[in-house]
């Protein structure tokens, strides 16, 4: 995919945001990037990539007023359970998308115990979003226990001071533009990201 032909800042170089995608294993990170990325859905993201190698896409992304970021999108490349490599790639981030999946409660309150206090710690300060994913789980089920209600998740993401809360399903292909409009405009707006040095994280 093409580079840099988003709209200058005043210095003249591009405005170039890295952004983490973080949460439980399975709940649809890869998807989103790829349906982000690619415009489909991707039946075959179960064949994780090797757990060292760190996956980047780019894309620019429009935030309106006629301004472009191009965003480094980060997937965790099955690092879900190993929080060392984690570490290791997420200090320079400038944002984060913090997923669940809204038939999983269990993946919600993963975001409450573990996901939101490590990117806090490892990129302290950086913009973080609240995705809800699959959405079309809930949607298109006739029951309505087990799925994660909507006021359920802006409610965490009130709690811990997101920037907001987005649904959305990468099988349906709705919300997902959404999802990285709001970050890559949060990111824009973030100039100075403390960088922390791999070395500060020895926790
Ligand atoms: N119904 C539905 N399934 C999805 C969606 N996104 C991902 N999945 C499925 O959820 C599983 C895990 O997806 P994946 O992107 O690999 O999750 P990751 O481990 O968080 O990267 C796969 O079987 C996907 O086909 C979605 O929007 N709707
Ligand atoms: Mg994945």
């Amino acid at each position: 995919m093409g580079c840099c032909q988003g709209k200058k800042n005043g210095r003249g170089e591009p405005v170039v945001r890295k952004i983490a995608i973080v949460g439980n294993s399975g709940v649809g990170k890869t998807c989103l990037i790829h349906r982000y990325i690619h415009d489909e859905f991707d039946e075959n993201t179960s064949q994780e990539f090797i757990p060292t190698a760190l996956h980047m896409d780019e894309k620019a992304q429009n935030i309106g007023n006629g301004k472009e970021v191009i965003l480094n999108i980060y997937d965790t490349g099955g690092q879900e359970t190993f929080r060392h490599l984690r570490k290791l790639n997420y200090p320079r981030s400038d944002a984060a998308i913090i997923c669940f999946s809204l038939d999983s409660e269990e993946s919600l309150k993963d975001v409450d115990k573990n996901w939101v206090g490590e990117m806090r710690r490892i990129c302290p300060g950086i913009p973080l979003l609240l995705a809800g994913l699959k959405k079309d789980t809930r949607e298109e089920s006739s029951f309505t226990e087990g799925f994660v209600r909507e006021s359920s998740g802006h409610k965490m993401a009130k709690k811990h001071k997101m920037v907001g809360y987005i649904e959305c399903s990468s099988l349906r292909d709705k919300g997902v533009e959404q999802v990285f409009e709001k970050i890559a405009q949060a990111a824009a707006k973030k100039k100075n990201t403390k960088k922390v040095d791999a070395s500060d994280l020895q926790s």
